[in-house]
């Protein structure tokens, strides 16, 4: 360690989650984080009813076995996708943020609450409103038009139209997501 020429993506890998090992048992010693430890965790307090309501959607995507609390490998593997992860994985681990319901489709109000919870915790003002852009998603991707969003349909589609895939890249970019709420509480305070 310490004089190998290169750093190998396992080296760095393994360096960071031992970072991310450090703060998640310093701030979770009992090793497991419920739901209210989870936004303590991330510092998100005094959230509106819609950022409540993503934050939770968040938190269940995390908490993959659901048994209502993320362990440590969790937290590992859900935190090393949002952060670095390619495209591919990225997508599949929105496509199960946006099927709340784990119906294993997106029908057309998931998606509409996701982007309306989206846009109240980035606090995004767009000309074109959450209802007519849930639309244009449908009519784009929905390809057999059974008004819901198989996991095909999703990847296919999203990975084809390069403004939606734009656009859900950073609005689900989770850093960005909790910058975003960090600043709003402090402009609050
Ligand atoms: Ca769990
Ligand atoms: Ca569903
Ligand atoms: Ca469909």
């Amino acid at each position: 360690m310490g004089n190998s020429p290169g750093t190998s993506v396992e080296e760095l890998q393994a360096c960071e989650s031992h970072q991310w090992y450090r703060k998640f048992m310093t701030e979770c010693p009992s090793g497991v984080l419920t739901y209210y430890e989870f936004k303590q965790f991330f510092g998100l307090r005094n959230l509106s009813e819609a950022s409540n309501a993503y934050v939770l959607t968040m938190f269940s995507t995390f908490d993959m076995n659901g048994d209502g609390y993320i362990d440590f490998m969790e937290y590992v593997a859900a935190l090393s996708l949002v952060l670095k992860g390619g495209v591919q994985q990225k997508l599949r681990w929105y496509f199960k943020l946006y099927d709340v319901d784990r119906s294993g489709y997106i029908d057309q109000e998931e998606l509409l609450q996701i982007i309306k919870s989206i846009r109240a915790i980035n606090g995004t003002t767009s000309e074109i409103s959450a209802e007519n852009f849930a639309n244009m998603v449908f009519e784009k991707i929905d390809v057999d038009g059974d008004g819901e969003l198989s996991y095909d349909e999703f990847m296919e589609g999203i990975q084809k139209d390069e403004m939606l895939l734009t656009t859900l890249t950073e609005s689900l970019d989770l850093t960005h997501i909790v910058s975003k709420i960090q600043e709003e509480l402090r402009a609050n305070t």
